[in-house]
């Protein structure tokens, strides 16, 4: 491997967003750290992106701390300096109003979007400091960490989280020379909402009808935008939304309805 090319490690590149980094950092000729739980599709990616860059494809669950640490130990020494971690991995369950949710579902959400978030940051860190100056975090959030709907509950909360961790990174990494953003896109079209509906196509098919939602690919040019800008740039937070996508005015609840 030549081993110039910056790395990045991408959580979550089996599907969307992720898949799409993956697509478009090994375009740009970056060296690749791809996972996610799905074997057989990381396996897919990586033989398709393999023949663009060099990929280290392992399977990992961001939820289980002890494998975060053991693929993080395990990186080979080609991929050992991380220039670039995209925190990707993350899903939404449920739409339903609080009063109806599962609690399991709660703390899947919390699990993956935060304490995965956070392990792999954890165990990363020491890399993306030694990779130096103009490394790169880029924590994926979402307008749903800032904009609150009805039945954005635990996953809105979740990426709240998401943005002010990246806002504090910032502030112990700058020193460092370490760059962190929270990347925070709108309506995506991915399997985001087949996953969120629990599998109802129906419902996944109805959502994105008559829209032009972004596509991950869309995702993933402002996240190699951000990871190519001088090392002395920090985009804080980028919001990025379809134009379909609009704020609507407050609901007013009135005695009559
Ligand atoms: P997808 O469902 O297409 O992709 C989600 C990815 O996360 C998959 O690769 C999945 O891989 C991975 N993942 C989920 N749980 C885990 C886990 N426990 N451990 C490891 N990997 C996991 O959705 P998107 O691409 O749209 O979502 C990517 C990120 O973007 C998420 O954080 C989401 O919240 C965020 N986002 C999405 C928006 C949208 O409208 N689509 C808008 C704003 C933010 P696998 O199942 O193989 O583990
Ligand atoms: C997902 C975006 O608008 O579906 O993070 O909540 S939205």
């Amino acid at each position: 491997m030549n081993r110039e090319k910056k790395v990045a490690f991408i959580t979550g590149a089996t599907s969307g967003i992720g898949q799409a980094c993956a697509q478009c950092f090994a375009e740009a000729g970056w060296a690749l750290v791809i996972t996610g739980r799905r074997e057989g599709r990381l396996i897919e990616v990586r033989d398709q992106l393999s023949v663009l860059t060099d990929v280290h494809a392992v399977t990992l669950d961001v939820t289980d701390d002890t494998a975060v640490c053991a693929v993080v130990n395990a990186l080979p020494d080609a991929f050992s300096q991380i220039d670039l971690l995209i925190n990707n991995a993350g899903l939404a369950l449920g739409k339903g109003p609080a009063q109806e949710a599962d609690l399991v579902d709660w703390h899947r959400m919390i699990d993956t979007n935060i304490k995965g978030l956070v392990s792999v940051t954890h165990a990363l860190l020491p890399r993306i400091l030694a990779a130096g100056p103009g490394s790169t975090i880029i924590n994926i959030g979402s307008i749903a960490g800032h904009t609150p709907y009805p039945g954005g509950h635990v996953y809105g909360a979740t990426k709240a989280f998401v943005e002010q961790f990246s806002y504090n990174l910032r502030c112990d990494l700058s020193s460092s020379g370490v760059r962190v953003t929270d990347l925070a896109p709108g309506m995506t079209e991915s399997e985001f909402t087949l996953v969120r509906m629990k599998g109802d196509k129906s419902i996944t098919d109805d959502y994105y009808k008559g829209t032009r939602a972004l596509m991950p690919e869309d995702v993933a040019q402002q996240a190699l935008h951000i990871a190519q800008l001088p090392p002395h740039v920090n985009i804080t937070r980028l919001e990025v939304t379809p134009l379909c996508q609009q704020w609507s005015p407050f609901t007013i609840l009135r005695d009559s309805d």
